[in-house]
């Protein structure tokens, strides 16, 4: 399998409770590597352009509330296969439903504030890099 980037981000309910390095030694145990980083305060306009894909959805208001709710951490992760190796990582959108050992069954404190976002397609993974990277802060 290729060498590939996703984008990650760790949602406000991680950052509030400090569990960034936590996180951060899930991704690079599994062996996917952090290769850009920052810490970013969204505005609404922000997260209603990420999460726009949603906007018809019943938790649309709800999700973009809580994801200005507090500081997220975006991040670019590298490895084998990312974009499905994260999604993996990461486990099932509802916590109660996510695998042993994954981010949302260790830290997730509601199918919302799931702790952490990946995208979910290699085509997803490169609009979603571009929406918060530039190249040059990407170093791999
Ligand atoms: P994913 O993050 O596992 O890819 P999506 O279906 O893309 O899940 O949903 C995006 C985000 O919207 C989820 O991570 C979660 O924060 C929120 N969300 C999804 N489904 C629900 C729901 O049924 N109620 C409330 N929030 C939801
Ligand atoms: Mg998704």
């Amino acid at each position: 399998m290729a060498t590939e980037r996703t984008l990650s981000i760790i949602k406000p309910d991680a950052t509030r409770r400090n569990l960034t390095g936590k996180v951060n030694a899930c991704f690079e145990e599994a062996g996917l590597r952090i290769v850009a980083q920052k810490r970013l305060h969204l505005t609404q306009a922000q997260a209603e352009a990420f999460y726009g894909v949603h906007r018809e959805r019943g938790f649309f208001k709800d999700l973009v509330a809580f994801m200005i709710s507090g500081p997220v951490v975006v991040q670019v992760l590298e490895g084998e296969g990312a974009v499905a190796k994260n999604r993996e990582i990461m486990g099932a959108t509802d916590p109660a439903k996510a695998a042993p050992g994954t981010i949302r069954k260790l830290f997730a404190e509601s199918i919302e504030a799931n702790s952490v976002h990946g995208s979910d397609s290699a085509e997803n993974a490169a609009a979603e890099i571009a929406f918060f990277f530039a190249g040059i802060e990407i170093v791999g």
